[in-house]
């Protein structure tokens, strides 16, 4: 009988397993639905998840406004409510491939899902509470507080004025038709369409109108494009075009590497990209590129596409790659960042056919 697999020298690090079975990915099975079921749903909790009272639970609107709020859930649950299917990802994704690698969240390409989100929009509130002609930036403050690189602080994010009051940007107290779970935020989230998922804070607790750009830690020293440790880098900000396949077959529990018969096979995924709807998903065996079919586009959420694979016997790699209107393509190799974000390389997969 094979021996299952060779031991390996040298220990996981904690910290490593730690990151990685708390902040989980979606199975990729999972690409099958249109809409990701709650608990497939990918998960980045940064610190830990806060304890949160809905009833107690209030929202305060405050800073460059004219009107200070503090909303309920029960104040916010009679405004106009409106539902969107959103795609997430996290800026991470991709991450786990690069090397050297980066001291987080190791996802190969899971860390990316669907959901309806419900609520009102944020530009409700914001109009409410009537923001000052100097407001250019609006804060988001989450419950959760930690350390990271010695810096104790919430969870807070900001968006420029116009971003915030974009068509779209909503504060959702419902995940798939249902209350919102602990982990994805409850009682009540930001969710910014297009925008890598960082933006969509959980568990919002505050939001401030302010005149100057904010200098917290996830936003001015987390999240940015850097070569070296020692540059300001740029933003991560909307999502990169990207897409990915529903392994075919069956795979082997450890190197998932997957089994096909041959013959007709067929394959199919998904596609997104934050600045511009999916134009066209190649796909590949053993880099011979052709077109796949589209399925229908949400607006701001993932195009399905699919294709017939004749697969001959043998080893094959299978990928994929996606454009968008605007023109963004993805890379076959993506390029190295310091934090490993924004990973937008193909996708492979490597298959066995048997006759
Ligand atoms: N308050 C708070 N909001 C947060 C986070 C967090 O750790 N704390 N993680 C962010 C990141 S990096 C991502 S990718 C998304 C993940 O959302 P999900 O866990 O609901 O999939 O939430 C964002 N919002
Ligand atoms: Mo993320």
């Amino acid at each position: 009988m094979a021996s299952r697999r060779a031991p390996i020298a040298g220990r996981y690090t904690a910290e490593e397993v730690a990151l990685a079975a708390r902040n989980r990915g979606m199975p990729l099975e999972a690409l099958r639905h249109d809409v990701t079921p709650a608990g497939l749903h990918y998960l980045l909790i940064h610190f830990d998840i806060p304890a949160a009272d809905e009833a107690a639970w209030r929202l305060r609107v405050s800073g460059l406004v004219r009107k200070e709020l503090t909303v309920s859930l029960t104040d916010l649950k009679r405004l106009p409510a409106t539902t969107l299917r959103v795609t997430m990802e996290c800026a991470g994704n991709g991450r786990g491939q690069l090397a050297p690698r980066y001291p987080s969240v190791p996802w190969l390409e899971e860390g990316v899902s669907t959901a309806d989100w419900t609520g009102v929009p944020l530009a409700t509130l914001l109009r409410d509470a009537s923001l000052a002609d100097r407001a250019t930036q609006i804060v988001f403050h989450g419950a959760d507080r930690g350390f990271d690189a010695g810096v104790e602080h919430h969870f807070a994010r900001s968006l420029s004025v116009q971003e915030a009051l974009r068509d779209g940007v909503l504060l959702a107290y419902a995940m798939n038709a249902a209350p919102l779970p602990p982990q994805h935020g409850a009682p009540l989230r930001l969710v910014v369409p297009r925008w890598y998922g960082m933006a969509s804070v959980k568990w919002l607790q505050a939001i401030e109108a302010v005149e100057q750009p904010f200098d917290g830690f996830q936003q001015a020293r987390g999240y940015h494009f850097r070569t070296r440790a020692d540059e300001k880098g740029e933003p991560c900000t909307l999502m990169r075009v990207n897409c990915l396949m529903t392994p075919p077959g069956i795979p082997d529990f450890y190197s998932r590497r997957r089994t096909v018969e041959a013959g007709q096979v067929a394959l199919g995924g998904r596609a997104w990209s934050g600045a511009a709807p999916i134009a066209r998903v190649e796909w590949a065996v053993d880099s011979a590129w052709r077109n796949a079919q589209l399925g229908s586009s949400g607006h701001l959420c993932w195009r399905s596409w699919s294709a017939i694979w004749d697969a001959a016997p043998g080893e094959h790699e299978l990928s994929c790659r996606a454009t968008d209107e605007n023109g963004n393509v993805q890379p076959l190799e993506a390029p190295w960042d310091l934090s490993g974000f924004g990973n937008n390389g193909v996708q492979r997969i490597r298959v066995t056919v048997r006759p």
